[in-house]
């Protein structure tokens, strides 16, 4: 078996799982490099006055996590410029909060050379490369400058936006081109797939054949859908353990016989906390007899809040569930209870567990993990309902939630009101349906079809041998 190298912006460690680092990467990465030998790289979130290169090299379970500390230019002009100032917005079809600035362009560039400039005296002949996600895309067109032959494949965490959309972005071009300079590149989604080949065709002259190889730019990729999953088993069982069984009892203590409704995300515009927060408040003036009689407990960490943008959604959230509260609230019952905390895994599964909704209602998601727990931490007998919105990739392999429009109060309101009078042989069979979805796409099954598709490809073609740009000269 080759070596794997995962090279991503953050990394955490294999044995932190259990621990408080959140984030859907770093899940699904420390699960999926298990069983591996390699190495993962990626920035330590560190700043030092000046770059050098430095790795600080870590070894657990059988994997090198190796880390380099960047600049403090790095961070802002790359990190919270580039990658989320522009990208995730753009890519997260919020082109109002993109800022383009130049410097942020250059810091871009400058860190995915430095990634480039570290990790390449790191690699083997026969090694397989997995970078992950926006803020490194153009890494393989820096290591083949720099003599890499590897095959090197890519995948995308988030969305990637319709051809219209994208084409908002100053030299977008050039960042489609760059993903040409790995072997396979990977999405969430059939929709993501759909509107990546929509911009080669339409936008950059190219071809993309019905076993999804495009051409464009004199050069050749493999393109594929890796719907993401979960480390489901782990899960499953955290949601059995005592810790989760103790948080089960703690919740139910503390509801008084209310019936439990939840929602779990980082804090971030994309997850559309305050549509879900309005469409509560809609569903508590519609349905009186609900006052007192359910709760949401929302818990929402803080992340990124160095970008003012994630400052102002952090402000106005705790403004609309005050309101909200304010409102609605009596001597023993509060329907909004609003934490900005963060939990343990298996905290989390007992909480998930204990709820009878799960509300799960991102604006815009490139999978959404937190729909998958929700579902392997339930009672097979006695699930709780899931309501999804029809824009988190997971829509797509999990219809039997119940499927919503985020951006509609109503629909959502709607939605409460159903999940939580839906009859228990209802609530089964759905459950049932999605339990085997996420069982049998969990995240070994994702790491396998992928390593598998990029192992399978033929060595990296020579410079000269790859296909003529079809493009006609634009
Ligand atoms: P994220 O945007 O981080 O991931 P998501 O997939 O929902 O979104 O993962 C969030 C993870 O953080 C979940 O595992 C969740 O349990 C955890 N988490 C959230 N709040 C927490 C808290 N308070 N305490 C502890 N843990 C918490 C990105 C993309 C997603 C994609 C993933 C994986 O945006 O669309 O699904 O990568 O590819």
């Amino acid at each position: 078996m080759p070596r794997l190298i995962v090279i991503s912006n953050r990394v955490s460690a294999p044995a932190d799982e259990s621990d408080a680092s959140i984030g859907g990467l770093a899940m699904a990465l420390s699960a999926a490099l298990r069983e591996y030998s390699g190495i993962w790289f990626g920035w330590s979130g560190r700043t030092t006055a000046e770059f050098t290169g430095q790795l600080s090299l870590q070894r657990s379970a059988g994997v090198t996590i190796a880390t380099v500390d960047l600049e403090e230019q790095d961070r802002q002009e790359y990190y919270n410029g580039y990658a989320n100032r522009t990208l995730w917005p753009l890519f997260h079809y919020r082109i109002d909060l993109s800022a383009y600035e130049r410097s942020f362009d250059k810091g871009y560039a400058r860190v995915n050379a430095r990634f480039a400039d570290t990790v390449a005296p790191l690699l083997q002949a026969d090694d397989l490369i997995w970078v992950h996600d926006y803020h490194l895309i153009p890494l393989a067109q820096e290591l083949r400058r720099r003599g890499v032959a590897n095959r090197i494949g890519f995948f995308l965490h988030i969305p990637w936006p319709t051809r219209r959309l994208f084409s908002t972005l100053p030299n977008h071009r050039d960042l489609v081109q760059a993903l040409f300079d790995f072997d396979l590149v990977g999405f969430q989604t059939e929709d993501s797939l759909t509107a990546f080949c929509e911009y080669v065709t339409e936008e950059a002259g190219g071809v993309v054949s019905y076993d999804g190889v495009a051409q464009a730019f004199g050069r050749r990729v493999q393109l594929g859908a890796f719907p993401i999953g979960l480390d489901t088993a782990a899960f499953t069982q955290a949601a059995g353990s005592p810790v989760a069984e103790g948080w089960r009892e703690r919740m139910h203590a503390s509801l008084a016989d209310r019936r439990l409704i939840i929602g779990v995300d980082r804090l971030d515009y994309s997850k559309g906390l305050e549509e879900r927060f309005l469409a509560y408040e809609d569903f508590l003036a519609n349905h009186p007899d609900a006052l007192e009689s359910v709760s949401l407990l929302q818990v929402a960490t803080p992340s990124r809040d160095e970008v003012t943008t994630y400052q102002d959604i952090r402000a106005k959230l705790d403004a609309v569930s005050g309101r909200i509260n304010g409102a609605y609230a009596t001597a023993d019952w509060v329907p909004i209870r609003y934490v900005n905390r963060t939990y343990r895994r298996d905290e989390l599964a007992g909480m998930y567990r204990a709820a009878a909704v799960g509300l799960v209602t991102p604006l815009r998601d490139g999978m959404n993990l937190v729909a998958k727990e929700f579902v392997a931490a339930q009672a097979p007998d006695d699930p709780g309902v899931l309501v999804l919105s029809q824009f988190a990739g997971a829509a797509e392999q999990m219809p039997d939630a119940l499927i919503v429009n985020p951006f509609s109060r109503e629909d959502m309101s709607d939605a409460i009101q159903r999940a939580l009078t839906m009859p228990r042989a209802e609530r089964v069979r759905r459950w049932e349906r999605l339990y085997d979805g996420v069982r049998e796409n969990d995240v070994t099954a994702w790491r396998d079809r992928y390593v598998q598709a990029l192992a399978s490809l033929a060595e990296a073609p020579a410079e000269s041998e790859q296909v003529e740009d079809r493009r006609a000269t634009a």
